[in-house]
């Protein structure tokens, strides 16, 4: 398989800490989208198709055994090279626009600035595996006590990510926060501590902005 992994201007992924608020700015995306006149496919990481939601069950139910960090890097890459292949492929070469509740640069952030995996080899299990990355990335950010206040109580019992400690979220704020200053033309940050409308409204503008820079041939 090739070994580039090439910008699809149709693809537009969210990204973000925990409570950060990614299932309203999801529908705000959608919502500008479908107005624009687009077919919008909307999906999840880990998970997105049947395989993969088993998979990200594995990821996320507490097992009897302790997961190691290579293992979990694998399966969320595992998760994704199905999701590619089943939905996120087939719907860029239908014309659509799909958007992704997390993608790749939540393994550079999670498995790498948060479990200390080596960068390099994500690199190479994006190359590999991958092979495509999103147009538009919108990164809610917010402060990591504030984001787990917001989910506290929501549910009984945390999955095995969310039972992690605040220096870990940490970390993978950091993360995401270094990839968007490395790549600014795809990133765009967003404030996530305002009120809900005024996330919604600045992922919509987000959104209408980057509308306009693409060209018919993106679209085609
Ligand atoms: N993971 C990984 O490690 N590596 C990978 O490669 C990938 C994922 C792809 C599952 O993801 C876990 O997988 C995740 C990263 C890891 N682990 N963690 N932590 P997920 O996206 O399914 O899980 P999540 O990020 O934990 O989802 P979440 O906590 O539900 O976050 P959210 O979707 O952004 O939050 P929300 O449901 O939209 O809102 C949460 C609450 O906050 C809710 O009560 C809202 O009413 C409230 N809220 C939302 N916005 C606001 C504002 N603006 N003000 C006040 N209150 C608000």
């Amino acid at each position: 398989m090739s070994e580039a992994v090439l910008t699809q201007p149709r693809l537009v992924t969210l990204e973000g800490g925990e409570g950060a608020g990614k299932t309203s700015a999801i529908a705000a995306i959608r919502d500008r989208l479908q107005a624009a006149g687009h077919e919008v496919v909307l999906t999840r990481e880990p998970g997105g198709t049947p395989l993969a939601e088993r998979i990200r069950e594995l990821l996320l139910n507490p097992q009897d055994e302790a997961l190691a960090p290579e293992t979990e890097l694998l399966l969320m890459f595992a998760s994704r090279a199905q999701h590619v292949r089943e939905v996120v492929r087939p719907a860029l070469r239908r014309g659509a626009f799909v958007v992704s509740d997390r993608f790749t640069d939540s393994s550079y952030a999670y498995q790498g600035a948060g479990r200390g995996l080596d960068p390099e080899w994500i690199a190479a299990l994006e190359r590999r595996a991958v092979g495509v990355k999103p147009g538009l990335t919108l990164l809610l950010d917010l402060d990591v006590r504030e984001g787990r206040a917001r989910t506290a109580g929501r549910d009984l019992w945390p999955d095995r990510i969310e039972s992690e400690q605040d220096d870990f979220f940490e970390r993978v704020r950091a993360g995401f926060r270094a990839r968007a200053a490395a790549e600014p033309q795809r990133f765009r940050v967003i404030d996530a501590a305002q009120p809900p409308a005024g996330v919604a409204a600045a992922v919509e503008a987000a959104t209408t902005a980057y509308l306009r820079t693409l060209t018919d041939s993106d679209l085609a």
